[in-house]
């Protein structure tokens, strides 16, 4: 064995409620974004499935656990759908979540598999969207309630808690960009939502606290975008700069360091962005940082300095201040159109090693999405060697960190089995384990025999 890993590593993959449930509308569950933006505009999305099926996790929970295990799955990451425990949002608990999670929680802790809970990805109760979702305070207020409602019914056997998964997607996708609901471009709007995000987070975790969860820990998952500069001139140092505070630091740091960069906050106020806060929430911020940090890392950030003075007329936005840079020769998941670059992995240890304080982290999601993942089809079996190819080169760059003396204690590949994603649909294929979107049958991929020995031998 080459690469060793530290005792007791954190060896498995990453779901979320959404991409892999399905029956969304069974078991009492009420809608969210997603099942209402499907129902309202299919065309937007790739695929005749929706998030009414998806993979069909409620009902072949068991079955995939068992899966979990056969692959050397030691720690799992899932997510609980809000609007299956609290339909609308708010109040009373659905029972029928309750015994459905519970049968989840269960089945994995007898078959030795630690599951790490998060509680919002990407999945906002519709009735709180239509009151302005994240934009409003209120809303900030049911998501405490709700993580409260999680802790206490879960806590005595989930230790691993998230807050958020990539909190600074539904910012980027549902107020600037244009791929998640409501799909409108405001910056203004986008960092009220993204600040009500990391408040409700802080929150969260302030209310974790309180409930002194015995070896519990509390962190929030971010997925870490590398800025990269084209060259070392000023103008693409700084641009790079910007990049980072925008899309790495307006999460990582108030999440980590308690306070947001200064910089970023001198900027937003300079063009009139600035969000609405409220007394208190500073050192709400400063109390309540995160014990443990998912990274997740899919491709890095290239950038140079804005080559045309942004036109004063249109809307502010992230692209005011750089300019994104296709650098010549980069490395391509061609399948999937993103940059690979696996020395980014360890670039982003060693920042939080430096500057974070060396806060326990783990590889939270990483993977590789390939389109029409068939024709890879032999004797029964995707031979998907690209992925252990993907996984094995972000895992030397892991180790590396690690001997460097950052506190990296695991790996979860995106994603244990083939999933629905968000207007993707199942066009991108990122699983251990593929699934017929049919028969939903399972079978696993040539990468799920590799990383059950990865996982066994604890290196490669
Ligand atoms: C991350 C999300 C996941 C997953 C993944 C792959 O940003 O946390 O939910 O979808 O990206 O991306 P995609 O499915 O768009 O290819």
């Amino acid at each position: 064995i080459n690469y060793k890993f530290p005792e007791g590593f954190w060896w498995g993959s990453a779901t979320s409620a959404t991409q892999i449930e399905g029956a969304a509308e069974e078991g009492a569950k009420g809608k969210n974004i997603w099942d209402y933006w499907y129902e309202v505009e299919p065309n937007r999305f790739f695929e005749d499935v929706g998030p009414k099926e998806t993979s069909d996790f409620y009902h072949r929970y068991q079955e995939d656990i068992q899966l979990m295990k056969e692959i050397g799955h030691n720690t799992y990451r899932m997510s609980i759908s809000w609007s299956r425990l609290i339909p609308g949002g708010r109040g009373e608990v659905n029972p029928e979540a309750v015994a459905f999670y519970n049968k989840v929680i269960d089945e994995l802790l007898a078959k030795d598999i630690e599951p790490f809970v998060n509680l919002f990805h990407f999945d906002m109760p519709l009735e709180l969207q239509e009151e302005g979702g994240w934009e409003s305070r209120a809303v900030v207020d049911a998501f405490v309630d709700y993580a409260k409602e999680a802790f206490r019914l879960f806590g005595d056997r989930v230790k691993k808690w998230f807050t958020f998964n990539e909190p600074i997607v539904p910012v980027e996708g549902g107020y600037l960009y244009d791929f998640h609901y409501p799909n409108v471009v405001d910056a203004k709007r986008a960092t009220q939502v993204a600040y009500h995000t990391a408040i409700a987070s802080a929150k969260a975790v302030e209310a974790f606290r309180e409930f002194e969860i015995k070896e519990g820990k509390i962190g929030i998952v971010l997925n870490l975008t590398p800025s990269y500069p084209r060259s070392n001139n000023p103008a693409d140092l700084r641009a790079s700069r910007i990049a980072d505070l925008f899309f790495n630091r307006s999460f990582l740091d108030p999440a980590v360091l308690g306070e947001y960069p200064q910089e970023l906050i001198n900027i937003l106020e300079e063009h009139g962005q600035l969000p609405v806060t409220e007394k208190g929430d500073k050192e709400l911020l400063k109390q309540n940082t995160v014990d443990l940090l998912g990274v997740n890392y899919y491709q890095p950030r290239r950038v140079k300095a804005k080559e045309h003075l942004p036109n004063p007329y249109s809307p502010f936005m992230p692209e005011w201040f750089f300019d994104h840079y296709e650098m010549p020769g980069r490395k391509m998941n061609v399948y999937r159109g993103w940059e690979i670059y696996e020395k980014g992995i360890y670039d982003i240890m060693m920042n939080l090693k430096e500057n974070y304080g060396n806060i326990e982290s783990f590889v939270s999601e990483n993977g590789m999405g390939v389109q029409d993942e068939h024709r890879f089809l032999k004797d029964g079996e995707i031979q998907d060697d690209y992925r252990i190819e993907f996984i094995s080169e972000h895992l030397k760059w892991l180790h590396k960190a690690i001997e460097e003396g950052c506190n990296a204690k695991g790996y979860h590949m995106w994603t244990f089995m083939d999933n629905w994603s968000w207007s993707n649909a199942y066009k991108n294929r990122y699983g251990f384990v593929s699934v017929d979107v049919k028969t939903k049958e399972r079978t696993l991929k040539k990468s799920a025999h590799w990383f059950k020995q990865v996982s066994n031998q604890n290196g490669f």
